[in-house]
């Protein structure tokens, strides 16, 4: 630098620049961390009305967290050169090199690989903390819920509704999907004909509905209140249209709620195939064609099996 300025004539000292940009970055780094964490965060999707959702939801607070920082150095670091290091009329003399700066390269490596391998590590902590953080495991799950016992609800989806079923109680299938509070629930989930996929969307639980195969997921709802179930997954013409209104409630509802209903559709409980973790729709069509020429498909029935007529 002192050769290039002895070249040009000129005197110049140069500003820390490093320094000046750190010192602009560092309070707006803070600052977007602390609302982040603490005014966004607590609004993230998706709530916290179970342990998967809160679950995901820390997760997504932690990666904004470091994320924003991130950003927030790029964009000083942008507007900095921007305004410090435009072109300025009669200075033709370029900046000195990057390349060959060990401290840039070392910083630049160090820190990337700090924030890569940490959120790995975070990553794998947060999906076997809380029990597959509500996501589909596939038939053998490796991480389940530990002590206490399991509420079972099987998830059948099928162009173009879920139906739940209870094995624990009778075995009863219907279209509301009900949770107790404070409860440990494994889902297992399947179809009857295509790929869907269940996705309750506040409890932060997602899993794959693939006929013939019996896909778990586990969560835990902390609140009551009110949630939605969403197909997931690309299935045919009235894919946007399946969907359940579902609750968690208090024990003593869900107690009260399983014994009316199970006496409320007795009938078509002892017609239904009995409780398997998977279905053969072709197997079981026959049944459907019973029920219909019963008129028994009504809301809370269920028939497994497409409509088509049923083979002699
Ligand atoms: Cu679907």
């Amino acid at each position: 630098m002192a050769a290039a300025d002895a070249v040009a004539g000129t005197q110049r000292t140069e500003p820390n620049h490093g320094l000046r940009i750190f010192l602009t970055w560092l309070p707006i780094a803070l600052a977007a961390d602390l609302l982040i964490w603490f005014v966004w965060g607590p609004h993230l999707p998706p709530g916290a009305m179970s342990s998967s959702a809160a679950s995901q939801q820390f997760d997504i607070r932690v990666m904004a967290v470091m994320a924003a920082p991130v950003m927030a150095f790029v964009l000083t670091y942008g507007v900095y050169a921007l305004i410090v290091w435009r072109h300025r009329e009669g200075d033709d003399e370029d900046g000195p090199a990057i390349h060959g700066n060990n401290r840039v390269a070392v910083t630049w490596i160090g820190v990337t690989s700090a924030i890569v391998l940490s959120l790995a590590v975070f990553g794998t902590v947060e999906l076997v903390a809380p029990a597959g953080a509500g996501a589909g495991e596939g038939n053998t799950p490796i991480w389940r819920p530990s002590g206490g016992s399991l509420l079972q609800v099987q998830v059948i989806a099928q162009q173009w509704r879920f139906t739940y079923r209870y094995p624990q109680f009778g075995g009863f299938e219907t279209t509301s999907l009900v949770l107790p509070v404070g409860q440990n629930v494994q889902f297992n989930v399947t179809s009857l004909d295509v790929i869907h996929s269940f996705w309750a969307i506040q409890l932060g639980v997602k899993a794959d509905a693939n006929p013939g195969v019996n896909d778990v997921a586990y969560t835990k709802p902390e609140h009551t209140g009110n949630f939605e179930v969403r197909c997931a997954e690309l299935c045919g013409l009235w894919h946007a249209d399946m969907t359940t209104a579902a609750q968690v409630v208090s024990v003593s509802a869900f107690d009260a709620w399983t014994a009316s209903t199970k006496v409320q559709l007795a009938a078509l409980t002892k017609n239904l195939p009995p409780y398997s973790l998977t279905y053969d729709p072709n197997s079981i069509s026959q049944l459907g064609k019973a029920f219909q020429q019963a008129g028994l498909t009504g809301a809370g029935g269920g028939y497994y099996g497409p409509q088509y007529p049923v083979q002699p």
